[in-house]
């Protein structure tokens, strides 16, 4: 191992080593706050100003439910470990940067949009001294780092990968809801330009990390990450094409779903209403974005999963018609608008395209987690004609639902997450399950 790599395992072991995090977002601030909390003194940097200023007053600038986040913010603020900045000149004099920075992709063409990563590795670049380590830890295409980060921070730094400037790639397998619980718990694939930079990786994380740490090297890491969410989107659209074919053949997708589940090897996922959130549409485009193979079933899933919000508008349209409801003087209630169960985060939610899909004289939209959504449950489903269950919020499965028919002007009732009890009386409801025919 090259002395100054040596060096700089060795500030990482006895915690003198200086890290900044770049990006303060749902990943970034709590791994800022977890590495201060591990006795590293860190340096926050993040363009938002409002952001910065709450971190140094150690408020958390997340929202939603994050256990642990609030009270580890302020310990680790508090204490001066970690100091969060605007400017990317405090990273002169750090011995190693994380960067966190969202990667999102376009919509017209599913591409990478990499101008958030562009600016900050132009300013890190700028900034670091020699013997630096750089590790990205937002979610990439694969070849991204050969392609991307590797020439922009060279050319910008005039430092040389392997000699003075070492990479990684370690991407973050964070949840909303549980932010801080899967940073110390799920395994991590280390990715390093070398076996010897994803060893000295692998010493700063399992600082914090109980999960396995998994060296290797850095396409696999880009493309372990973007494959595993590409899977689950795919095993999603499995689901989903299942309860279509059984709603068309007068099936039940929930019974058959839990006898093929008997089978050894085999787990049938949820159908519902679409996929949102912040990782699982996207990271499909991610893994296919550099592949020469012309991938067909990865963007088919994509399709699938896509329509779904299409298919309960569809479904709402024919109950309302089979009561000769208009959509002029229809009134509907939607339930659910966060992208999943018991959260507030409605990133890329699959609710608001059914919004757009609608056709009424009266749309209103209930959430108990999302702020413009939060009213009174009762007031919002009082005298509508149908009401669409889209997210399974623990609220609404707790909900006794014949006292919510009573209410309604006509017992209409779309469930798009399978919310209702299966021994539910339907007595002269009509109550659409999706993937029941
Ligand atoms: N969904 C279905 N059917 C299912 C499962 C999910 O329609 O069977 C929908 C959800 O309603 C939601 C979307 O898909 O709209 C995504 O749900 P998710 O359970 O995959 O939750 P995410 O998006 O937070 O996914 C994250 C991912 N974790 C990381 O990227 C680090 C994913 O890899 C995890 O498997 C998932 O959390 C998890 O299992 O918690």
């Amino acid at each position: 191992m090259p002395i100054i790599l040596n060096t700089l395992k060795t500030k990482i072991e006895n915690k003198t080593a200086q890290i900044a995090v770049v990006g303060l977002g749902y990943v970034g601030l709590p791994v800022a706050c977890m590495l201060a909390q591990t006795g590293y003194t860190v340096k926050g940097v993040d363009i938002d100003q409002t952001r910065v200023e709450k971190i140094n007053k150690g408020i958390s600038p997340i929202e939603g439910i994050e256990p642990g986040l609030g009270e580890l913010v302020a310990e680790v603020s508090e204490s001066g470990r970690l100091q969060a900045y605007t400017s990317t000149d405090v990273l002169n004099s750090v011995n190693v940067v994380l960067v966190s920075v969202q990667t999102p992709i376009e919509d017209h063409d599913h591409k990478p949009r990499y101008k958030h990563l562009q600016t900050a590795l132009e300013a890190i670049a700028h900034a670091i001294q020699p013997g630096t380590l750089v590790i990205i830890e937002s979610t990439l295409a694969p070849g991204t780092m050969y392609n991307i980060v590797m020439p922009e921070l060279e050319k910008q730094s005039q430092l040389i990968v392997g000699k003075d400037l070492f990479i990684g790639h370690c991407p973050e397998r964070v949840t909303p809801g549980k932010l801080l619980h899967n940073l110390r718990t799920m395994s991590r694939v280390v990715g390093g330009y070398t076996p010897q930079i994803a060893e000295v990786m692998a010493t700063l994380y399992g600082q914090y990390v109980q999960g396995d740490l998994d060296t290797t090297d850095i396409l696999t890491a880009e493309i372990v990450k973007t494959g595993e969410n590409a899977y689950r989107d795919v095993q999603i659209a499995f689901a989903n094409e299942l309860a279509l074919i059984c709603e068309s053949l007068g099936g039940d997708f929930w019974k058959v779903r839990n006898l093929i589940n008997k089978v050894p090897g085999r787990q049938v996922l949820f159908a519902g209403g679409g996929v949102g959130g912040h990782c699982i549409p996207k990271d499909p485009w991610l893994l296919i974005a550099n592949a020469s193979h012309d991938a067909r079933l990865i963007p088919t899933a994509r399709q699938v999963n896509r329509a779904m919000p299409e298919h309960i508008a569809t479904l709402t349209a024919s109950a309302l018609e089979s009561y000769d409801i208009t959509p002029e003087t229809a009134k509907i209630a939607v339930l659910g608008y966060a992208y999943m169960e018991n959260s507030d985060d409605d990133r890329d939610t699959p609710t608001a395209a059914l919004l757009q899909l609608l056709n009424a004289d009266e749309i209103r939209v209930h959430d108990p987690f999302v702020p413009d959504y939060q009213g009174d449950l009762e007031a919002i489903i009082n005298g509508v004609d149908a009401v669409i269950l889209m997210v399974k919020h623990d609220v609404y499965v707790a909900q006794n639902w014949q006292q919510i028919l009573n209410k309604m002007q006509h017992p209409i009732i779309i469930d798009a997450r399978h919310v209702i009890a299966d021994d539910f009386g339907v007595g002269n409801a009509t109550i659409r399950v999706v993937g029941r025919g």
